[in-house]
């Protein structure tokens, strides 16, 4: 199909077609910008597009988890499960897209190479793999946290004949698993969602697992008629809520240990049983006190070795050297229940890692397991590696690959200095994934709208933010992880999972209620730590 070739100059060029790109396109369009998406996918929904793996689904819950902006959309739009599936969020999407008639400034099958800022017109110069040159004013990058994969680099991986797929880059066919040897790699939040799908449909299962994870019960099931009710008449409320803490969890300001060991347990019990993240917030101290947090970790072990019938194969689920919640909290459904089955076989790599993979199995020092499909549940350069696909150049040819080499730089999460006018969305720096991130979305595209209005309004060529103030915010980011377990995990948030990448900690732990005051009060103040540049005067004027 012939794909839409973007105009040769727009106000705001946005890169990337998710829950962001959607919404930034939509709130330029409202205010009378001129902007387009590009999207290297064939359609919308970005993550929700590209994650059809068995069991997929999100674990904030639906309600919560979808746009605030529109009373209407709101209304309409009925979820049909508390935690929808893949299918449910993505067809979402797309009733998005048309309801606010965005695709038709959309490009999709389109990748962005490069961003040149041209400082002389004070402009971006966009290209694309389809031979695209977009002059912008303004570019921002809507290219997701978790949308950069990343398969593991294991001996011999390329030789492997059979069926091999990543999470993050499910085909759109269906994959028949029936009386395969299925392998899969990773245990992070992906591989524990599909793994009791993949179980149930396959000849059997093997999991690779480097490292456990805690998993949580999600208990999902139908959106109860009161719940709905509830949700429809109040959401103006709840949203507003959200809007100060992410997701509505029962938030306790009690720490660990000022409860009884018996009034502790069963307040994790009654969460355990009710499911989801609200989990890791029945103490206020489980995120910033190891002993506190240990007691969380052992109810969660405890659960384990009561599911798991060989105490052998619980014990290699539990998790021991990292406190619970530093690494992403899983929520599953049946999952450590899977590990029962006849057909599932755990591998314990930190025991006996892959020494090869050969065109049809996967060795270990141990054993050799035939496989005819292979998963790679193997999780992302997340935050920044979408970013770092692209080759941004800002002012006096600084590359941004160059400049965040020992990790990434920024002011407020949303720009970086020497890069005017281009805005980044749910980046390093800002709450993006510590948070739900559609509210984390809906308040940088506002920002950013707001504050290309407020250029406009002023006439003004640039925004840029100044270096003092973004290595204090750098400080800043670092220094509030500081204060919590977070860096005690080898995970993700920090880069641990890139061979090479820097070691800091990406996201900005301090909320997302903090972080919305600290950028509100910016913006009113002028934009302070900015610097704003006026337009040029034209030389026929
Ligand atoms: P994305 O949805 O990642 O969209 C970015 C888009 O940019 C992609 O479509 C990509 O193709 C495109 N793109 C990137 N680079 C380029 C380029 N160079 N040129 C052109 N296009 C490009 N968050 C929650 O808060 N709650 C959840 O329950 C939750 N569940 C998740 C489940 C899964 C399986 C995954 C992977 C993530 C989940 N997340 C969840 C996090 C998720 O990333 C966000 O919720 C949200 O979907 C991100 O939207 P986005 O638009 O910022 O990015
Ligand atoms: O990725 P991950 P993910 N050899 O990085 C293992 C969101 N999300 O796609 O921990 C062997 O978490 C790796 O092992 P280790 C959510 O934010 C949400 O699962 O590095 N193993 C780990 O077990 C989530 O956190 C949902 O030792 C290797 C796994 O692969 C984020 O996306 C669902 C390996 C990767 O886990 C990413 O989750 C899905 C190797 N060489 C995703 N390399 C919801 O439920 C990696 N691993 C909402």
């Amino acid at each position: 199909m012939a794909q839409k070739r973007p105009p040769a100059t727009v106000d705001a060029l946005i890169v990337g077609a998710g829950f962001a790109g959607l919404y930034m396109l939509h709130c330029l369009q409202a205010r009378g910008f001129s902007a387009h998406v590009i999207e290297l996918a064939d359609d919308v929904g970005g993550v929700w597009h590209w994650n059809r793996y068995p069991g997929a689904r999100c674990d904030v819950p639906s309600l919560e988890y979808s746009y605030s902006f529109s009373d209407d959309l709101e209304q309409e739009w009925q979820w049909t499960e508390h935690y929808a599936g893949q299918a449910e969020i993505l067809s979402y999407l797309r009733h998005v897209a048309s309801r606010f008639d965005l695709r038709k400034d959309i490009s999709f099958s389109t990748t962005v190479l490069a961003a040149t800022f041209d400082e002389s017109v004070q402009r971006w110069t966009v290209t694309t793999d389809r031979g695209d040159t977009i002059s912008a004013q303004h570019c921002v990058m809507a290219t997701g946290s978790l949308s950069a994969t990343r398969l593991p680099d294991l001996p011999g991986i390329a030789d492997f004949a059979g069926e091999i797929y990543h999470t993050g880059a499910w085909p759109h066919h269906d994959v028949a698993f029936s009386g395969k040897r299925v392998g899969i790699i990773g245990t992070g939040s992906s591989g524990v969602q599909a793994i009791p799908m993949v179980a149930r449909a396959a000849g059997n299962l093997t999991v690779f697992q480097r490292t456990p994870n805690f998993v949580v019960p999600a208990h999902n099931g139908p959106i109860a008629a009161d719940r709905r009710k509830d949700w429809q008449q109040n959401f103006r409320d709840y949203r507003a809520r959200a809007k100060q803490v992410g997701t509505l969890y029962e938030f306790s300001a009690t720490p660990a240990f000022a409860v009884s060991d018996d009034v502790r347990t069963s307040e994790y019990r009654r969460r355990w049983d009710k499911g989801g993240v609200n989990f890791m917030h029945a103490f206020s101290d489980l995120m910033t006190d190891r002993k506190a947090n240990e007691t969380a970790a052992a109810f969660v072990r405890d659960r384990i070795g009561e599911i798991v019938h060989d105490p052998l194969v619980a014990e290699q689920l539990c998790p021991r050297d990292y406190p619970i919640g530093t690494k992403r909290i899983c929520v599953g459904s049946q999952y450590y229940e899977t590990y029962n089955r006849d057909n599932v076989t755990l591998v314990n790599l930190r025991e006996t890692p892959v020494t090869q993979i050969s065109v049809d199995a996967i060795s270990t020092g141990a054993a050799t397991y035939p496989i005819d499909v292979l998963i790679c549940a193997t999780g992302y350069d997340a935050l920044t590696g979408a970013l770092a696909r692209i080759d941004i150049t800002g002012c006096e040819g600084e590359r941004l690959a160059d400049k965040w080499a020992a990790g990434p730089r920024n002011y407020l999460g949303l720009m970086s200095a020497g890069f005017p006018n281009l805005f980044i969305v749910t980046g390093p720096g800002s709450p993006s994934v510590l948070v739900n991130m559609v509210v984390g979305i809906e308040h940088h595209v506002e920002w950013i709208a707001n504050c290309l209005t407020d250029l406009r309004d002023r006439a003004a060529a640039s925004i840029v933010p100044l270096p003092q103030d973004e290595d204090g915010w750098v400080r800043h980011v670092n220094d509030e992880a500081d204060k919590t377990l977070f860096p005690l995990a080898n995970s993700w948030y920090l880069g641990a999972n890139i061979p090479g990448k820097p070691r800091v900690f990406l996201p900005f732990v301090g909320g997302i209620g903090r972080y919305r005051a600290i950028c509100d009060e910016a913006a009113q103040s002028g934009y302070a730590g900015f610097a704003i540049a006026p337009q040029k005067p034209r030389k026929d004027a």
